[in-house]
């Protein structure tokens, strides 16, 4: 391919891990595999917190012709940053949760400083003809200040969680400065159209800019943004190996002795309110309330590790989906049978696998999700001749891809409970159908193929390239008061 001769530098606010294949997920497989092709940098924070924060040394791990390189961030740069403005503030309005979204000058100004340190701190390490990928909600500002530092090279920037309506984002006091920012890379990627629409929407109405041919945006000071869906996908053979594996085989026969041959069903979620779990517990609730004959006959093994405690929300919702599950069980349980399980610790990704495929039905029912992974896991896990059902909720960006799973409302408690009943009864050849057109779906896109694409699309020559580039850099670089 083109240009794979450039190196890769990829931005993230977590990096790695590079090798350990049992421990990364789809993501972290996608990228390091393009690092490894490529050679490149991985630069992020280090996961420490220290008195120098974005000052301190920075850390270097060499993995062949790939780097990771990573700094710490302070006690102040991390409250207002990451618990602040990332998890506050963005997560909440992206995930179209205004009623919980907080918005405060203080943890703004030290997210955009934060950006800030992070571009003086990469420009050093930078060559002139680096492609430089950018991920995430945490670095919108990145592109734009490493162009500050003089960076003319191609920047690109995906966006993992969903981008809400622009009369939402509207709310945000500094959208038009951060959708601003956001048109300072070459590339901006979505995981849907609908989110590529809700963008492009922004740029149009709030900035006038325009929207050229689906694809691409004429900004109001003409310049030309590629605004793109780039579907995420998984690494889905080396998926469907580890649910073949001896710890997934251990998991797998565990499950399956607590079920006892009752209908299993899993959810699997970070713990997260736009996981839609407390919704999910309501709808497993009404099913055991509408159809009493599956009483014993069917239970529910939730996995919600918890993430992200120091937010409130997220300590709430522990207490929340707690006594749910507690008056679930005090209603229904009988001495033999306890109707719901919740655990709160982390899986080996073989032992994820394992606990997939003994289920018969799998809830992935966020109220709002970028894309969601553990969709796409599921499907991989399954056996082909005796697949489990995968229940989908209308909002999360895997809908797009799997409409062959039952799909849901997951605000509506009947119409999961409806889903649940539909999926307990499924006959085999439904079954099979249905998880053969996923699974092949699934093994196309996958992480790799994701990687690949989107730089394909960085890599290639954009309008700004064939413009004079003196005339780029003067109307960038000339003059302080254009920023
Ligand atoms: P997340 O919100 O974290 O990702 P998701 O896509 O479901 O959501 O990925 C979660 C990952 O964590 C999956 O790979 C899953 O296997 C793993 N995981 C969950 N519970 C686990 C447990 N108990 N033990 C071990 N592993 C566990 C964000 C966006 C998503 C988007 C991804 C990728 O919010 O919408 O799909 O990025 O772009």
């Amino acid at each position: 391919m083109a240009g794979n001769n450039h190196r890769l530098v990829v931005v993230s606010n977590r990096v790695g891990p590079l090798s350990d294949e049992g421990r990364a997920g789809g993501l972290a497989v996608g990228l390091a595999d393009a690092l490894r092709r490529r050679g490149g940098l991985w630069f992020g924070w280090s996961g420490s917190i220290s008195d120098e924060g974005t000052g301190s040394e920075i850390r270097t791990e060499e993995h062949g012709s790939t780097a990771l390189k990573t700094i710490d961030m302070s006690e102040s740069e991390i409250e207002g940053f990451y618990f602040g403005f990332a998890n506050r503030s963005l997560w909440p309005l992206l995930h179209y949760r205004l009623d919980i979204a907080a918005f405060d000058r203080k943890s703004a100004q030290v997210y955009r400083a934060v950006n800030r340190r992070f571009a003086e701190r990469l420009m050093p390490l930078l060559e002139a003809d680096d492609l430089v990928w950018v991920h995430d909600y945490h670095f919108f500002y990145l592109g734009s200040e490493l162009r500050r530092e003089g960076y003319d090279g191609r920047l690109g920037f995906f966006l993992h969680i969903p981008f809400c309506p622009p009369d939402m984002m509207a709310a945000l006091p500094t959208s038009h400065d951060l959708v601003r920012a956001m048109l300072d890379y070459d590339v901006v990627g979505f995981q849907t159209e609908n989110d590529r629409r809700n963008f492009v929407d922004f740029c149009v109405q709030e900035l006038d800019a325009h929207d050229i041919d689906g694809d691409r945006v004429r900004t109001a000071d003409g310049r030309i943004v590629r605004a793109s869906a780039f579907p995420i996908g998984i690494d889905a053979e080396g998926f469907a190996e580890f649910a073949l594996s001896d710890e997934a085989k251990e998991h797998e026969a565990m499950v399956r002795e607590i079920s006892r041959g009752r209908q299993q069903i899993v959810g699997v979620d970070r713990m997260d309110y736009s996981k839609g779990i407390v919704e999910r517990f309501r709808g497993f609730e009404q099913l055991l309330e509408d159809y009493p004959d599956l009483r014993g006959q069917t239970q529910f093994l939730q996995v919600a590790p918890v993430s992200r405690g120091e937010v409130e929300a997220y300590a709430d919702l522990r207490v929340e989906l707690e006594g749910l599950a507690g008056n679930i069980n005090g209603r229904f349980a009988t001495l033999d049978w306890n109707p719901i399980q919740i655990m709160v610790n982390g899986f080996t990704r073989r032992a994820l696998a394992g606990i997939y495929r003994a289920a018969q039905i799998c809830m992935v029912t966020p109220l709002r999700d970028g894309m969601n992974l553990v969709a796409k896991e599921f499907v991989a896990a399954q056996d082909p001749d005796d697949p489990g059902v995968l229940i989908l909720s209308r909002f999360a960006g895997a809908r797009a891809e799997l409409n062959e799973a039952l799909i849901v409302n997951p605000y509506s408690p009947d119409d999961l409970s409806r889903a649940l009943h539909r999926a307990a009864s499924m006959p085999l050849e439904e079954r099979r159908e249905r998880h053969a057109a996923m699974r092949a779906k699934v093994f196309a896109n996958t992480a790799h193929n994701w990687c690949e694409t989107f730089l394909a699309v960085l890599d290639a020559p954009a309008e700004r390239d064939l413009q004079p580039r003196s005339w780029w850099s003067r109307l960038r670089f000339g003059t302080a008061s254009m920023w």
